[in-house]
């Protein structure tokens, strides 16, 4: 066999054994490159006599054009395979279902849900919504209120508090959320009307108390605010959130240190088999507490009391959701219990509205 022929099948052999593009980029180079063999026999030419180039021209060309076309077709082949490789390992099963989009999982917390139809009621009636710090002076939390120095009212509340300062003053856990009501009227001049729902702490651990639990306060400071009006929005409140029509309350005489007179509030309701049901039956259950705010905290907070007067209430949202909702136990409520959010979870953008209903 001739030196070509030899090249030839050499070059052929190496091109078909090229496993991808890159092997075969290189077969290309070390035939048809600068430095190639091929291009080393064309580089011979020129020094040839012309009957030698005639024939070894004619040869040489050949072999270029036979390898040139076994190169483009062993890359298509190659190029094909590649594909097919990635097609394959990029299958998409069309048939499988679609996950649900995260809007569509995801569930909000009965509490933040309570928290979201307390404001749409109370917004509705007027009020605005204030928030203030978790951590508080006890000034704030227990002085201005009305609470004495040493009064017994301060240890019932389990308060948490902070390791004293040099100067004797100490921080705590709010132990209500009156403290935002209190920085409210300091810093605004009636007529106010105002809610403040948030986080609050007490050392209290059992089957029906948690350290943290949540309470909305509401406040209205007016020159002719009157247990009327006190009594006439929680009515129109307890409608609105347990969505009855009517519903009878009770009002009896308590004792808290910002309010005089004070009062617990009971509400009507029947109870059968484990189920509570609003506004009808003879049943009663306690589910807050108000009065006509005592004249020393309108004093303590910079308001007049023989100009001003007003009331307020609180309330527990823990409790208040436990009851709407009919969940047994509060313990899950801090469990981050998937299973248990998504059974008592709120869809998140079906937003409470007193127009399309509270919890619909
Ligand atoms: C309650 C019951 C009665 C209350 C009083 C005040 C303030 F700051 F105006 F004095 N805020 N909240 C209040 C009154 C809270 O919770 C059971």
């Amino acid at each position: 066999m001739s030196d070509l022929q030899n090249l030839q099948s050499e070059t052929l052999a190496a091109i078909a054994a090229a496993s991808d593009e890159a092997a075969l980029e290189a077969v290309r180079l070390s035939a048809l490159g600068k430095k190639g063999a091929i291009s080393a026999l064309l580089a011979t030419l020129g020094k040839m006599s012309p009957d030698e180039r005639k024939t070894q021209g004619a040869a040489i060309n050949a072999l270029k054009d036979t390898v040139s076309t076994a190169l483009a077709e062993r890359r298509g082949v190659l190029k094909d395979a590649a594909l097919d490789a990635r097609l394959a390992s990029e299958t998409v099963d069309v048939t499988l279902p679609v996950r649900p989009a995260p809007i569509e999982t995801g569930r909000l917390h009965p509490i933040s849900q309570v928290m979201d139809e307390l404001t749409a009621i109370f917004a509705d009636m007027g009020f605005s919504i204030a928030e203030g710090p978790d951590i508080e002076s006890d000034d704030i939390n227990f002085t201005k209120l009305n609470f004495p120095e040493g009064h017994p009212a301060r240890e019932m509340h389990d308060t948490f508090f902070f390791q004293p300062k040099e100067d004797g003053t100490r921080k705590l856990l709010r132990t209500h959320t009156s403290p935002v009501q209190v920085r409210t009227m300091m810093s605004t001049t009636p007529p106010i009307r105002v809610i403040c729902p948030g986080r609050t702490y007490r050392c209290d651990s059992d089957q029906t108390h948690t350290p943290m639990f949540h309470q909305v306060e509401g406040l209205v400071i007016d020159k002719s605010a009157n247990l009327g009006h006190l009594k006439w929005v929680l009515e129109e409140f307890c409608k609105a959130f347990f969505e009855v029509p009517d519903v009878k309350m009770r009002f009896r005489p308590s004792f808290f240190p910002f309010t005089e007179p004070s009062m617990e509030v009971d509400i009507q309701c029947r109870r059968q088999g484990g189920e509570i049901r609003f506004g009808e039956g003879d049943d009663w259950l306690e589910i807050l507490g108000c009065g006509m705010v005592h004249p020393n905290v309108l004093r303590n907070c910079g308001i007049d009391p023989d100009e001003y007067q007003g009331f307020a209430w609180g309330i527990g949202i823990d409790r208040i959701a436990m009851l709407k909702y009919g969940m047994p136990d509060l313990r899950p409520f801090f469990e981050a219990d998937l299973r248990w959010l998504s059974h008592y979870g709120f869809r998140p953008l079906d937003l409470p509205t007193l127009a399309g209903g509270l919890s619909a």
